[in-house]
């Protein structure tokens, strides 16, 4: 089993860079310590999108960084991949570990707990868990589900949950009390004046919680 062993997951969104591109800013964010990439552009079409996860894994790849491709288990495999990061709507976790074999990584969307026991009991390697808190991401999504569950998905489970959604450096402390091994960030890292800075704030935060 591949072991997830960073507190600190940076999910992609070409539009909330702020106009900056989002390669460059996944470079700074990976320089600056990130270990663990989802590309997560579900607008963007195949060819673009292996296009831009080639590139990414140049990066990532560099820096020892893993690089996850969001729901494209095709496109995981195309690019050659670390893993892919699976949504409810995606090939099956179980169908997926069978593809990829016991090496490469799979992460997992989850909204409940009972989500984060599914996707463990059929090997994913860790979960994601939210929207914790309000999130101008994931507008629409649905209602922050708080810290509750991330308590007991933590405290129940035996693979590494990492709390989604709105998640900022001053939340980082009461997300760890709570029991999470780690946090996904889009908005706070990458719509952030220094990608830099934030991350390594992120890094000190989770470091020090
Ligand atoms: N899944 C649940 S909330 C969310 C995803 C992908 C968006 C998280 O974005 P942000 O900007 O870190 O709140």
């Amino acid at each position: 089993m591949p072991r997830v062993d960073f507190p600190l997951y940076l999910v992609s969104d070409r539009h909330q860079t702020r106009g900056r591109p989002l390669v460059s800013l996944i470079r700074v964010a990976v320089e600056a310590g990130v270990r663990a990439v989802q590309l997560r552009e579900k607008d963007l079409d195949t060819r673009a999108l292996l296009g831009l996860a080639e590139e990414v894994l140049r990066i990532t790849r560099e820096h020892r960084a893993l690089l996850l491709v969001n729901d494209r288990l095709d496109l995981a495999m195309a690019a050659g991949g670390d893993g892919v990061h699976l949504r409810a709507s995606s090939i099956p976790v179980a169908v997926t570990r069978r593809i990829l074999g016991p090496d490469r990584v799979i992460g997992v969307s989850a909204h409940t707990v009972e989500e984060v026991f599914h996707a463990e009991a059929n090997g994913a390697d860790f979960v994601v868990l939210g929207p914790v808190y309000e999130t101008a991401s994931k507008r629409g999504f649905g209602e922050p589900i708080g810290l509750r569950p991330i308590e007991d998905a933590s405290r129940r489970c035996r693979i590494p949950v990492f709390a989604i959604g709105g998640v900022t450096v001053p939340r980082v402390r009461e997300v760890r009390q709570s029991g999470a091994f780690g946090v996904a960030v889009i908005s706070a890292i990458l719509s952030a004046p220094s990608v830099e800075f934030v991350t390594r704030q992120f890094l000190d935060a989770l470091a020090a919680s």
